[in-house]
């Protein structure tokens, strides 16, 4: 080995080891997230379709709709419906299993009812067709016909992640995370406060399919749980609404504008901005037990002292960074490969610096040794 060598391969360890710098704040430190959406195609569903389509970060490999607040089949329709308006062809949309997986819960009917004149959007009928595989079928499918890990985001009961989880748990090694909405831990849920059932502790996507959601948090697999804590902080409020129409030009912020109802939370929206900006949110780690047949209790999410973390549960939520980020991103008015400077933490800043000064003191050791 010629002398002045070794120099070189240490600084070249040196700098090896500064791929390590912490990520630059506001930019997820993971770039392309593959996701499978299972939802149920109600309007705060499909707005947080619009982000992930709209994010350059992420890419949807498909679409599954669960047995929620739209009945499965017009919810299928109405997603390609929404998909076809942005001339969007090639996402499977699958229709999942149109009941929970033990119980005859459902969404009250005048909500199921909304899905038949698409929630009052103004779309015409599609001509796109629906996968010819089931919900949970796809959801396999994708994860067997991809090279890298998926992510799962789960906006509606959990039926058909349960089924595949059960029905192929070999993809279970392919999932980083399932990131749902769903839940409450210390805040009352919306069941009781939104129906006359007398149920005033359970969320309704986990009320619907509690044994769907017993599968999931057995699962073993990572769970981030956005619970009504976090989204009782994120509510849709007319001044959003002013301010969204003051700046939409994209395709997807005008429908959004559509979507957005005064009134209710941005429920799914804060789970997906989740995904791309963790940060949104405050995490808490938590042992969530299922309640499957207490009566009056049947899907209440609670968490115990006895067992071990299953979940990370969002607590509580950032309302304003959330809309910046919700109406930047969807309007296509947010850069998400680049920063400024002022965004850079200051230790960043000197490792960057210290990083260059090694870059530069190498290419100069190589030019004296090439000289010799
Ligand atoms: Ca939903």
């Amino acid at each position: 080995m010629k002398k002045g060598y070794p120099i070189v391969l240490v600084l070249i360890l040196v700098l090896s080891s500064c791929n390590n710098i912490p990520s630059i704040a506001g930019i997820p430190s993971q770039e392309d997230i593959k996701v499978i959406v299972d939802m149920d195609a109600a309007p705060d569903d499909w707005a947080s379709i619009l982000y992930l389509l709209k994010h350059t970060f992420v890419t949807v490999l498909g679409i599954g709709v669960s047995c929620g607040v739209s009945y499965v089949d017009t919810g299928v329709a109405n997603t390609l419906g929404i998909l076809e308006h942005l001339e969007i062809e090639d996402i499977p949309v699958a229709a999942g299993k149109d009941t929970p997986l033990v119980v005859n819960h459902e969404f009250p009917t005048p909500w199921r009812d909304g899905s038949y004149n698409f929630y009052g959007l103004d779309l015409p009928t599609t001509t796109l067709q629906p996968s010819s595989m089931n919900a949970s079928e796809l959801i396999i499918s994708l994860i067997e016909n991809t090279t890298e890990n998926v992510t799962i985001i789960a906006l509606g009961p959990l039926t058909n992640v349960a089924i595949a989880l059960e029905a192929e748990p070999s993809i279970k090694n392919k999932i980083d995370e399932i990131l749902l909405m769903g839940g409450a831990i210390d805040v009352p849920g919306n069941v009781g406060l939104e129906s006359d059932i007398p149920n005033y502790v359970a969320e309704w996507n986990i009320w619907v399919d509690p044994h769907a959601a017993d599968i999931v948090f057995g699962s073993a697999l990572p769970i981030r749980m956005v619970a009504l804590d976090a989204t009782n902080q994120v509510p849709q409020t007319q001044a959003f609404l002013d301010r969204l129409e003051g700046v939409m030009t994209s395709p997807e912020a005008l429908l959004l504008y559509n979507m957005t109802t005064p009134g209710l939370y941005f429920w799914d929206q804060l789970t997906v901005v989740a995904l791309t900006n963790p940060e949104v949110v405050t995490l808490e780690e938590h042992c969530i037990e299922i309640i499957l047949d207490l009566e009056n209790h049947e899907g209440q999410t609670n968490s115990t002292e006895y067992g071990c973390t299953n979940a990370q549960v969002a607590v509580s939520a950032d309302a304003s960074t959330f809309e910046d980020l919700f109406i930047g991103h969807i309007n296509g008015d947010l850069p998400t490969t680049t920063t400024t400077i002022t965004d850079v933490p200051l230790e960043v800043l000197v490792l960057l610096v210290a990083g260059s000064g090694v870059v530069i003191l190498v290419f100069v050791l190589l030019f004296l040794m090439k000289r010799r």
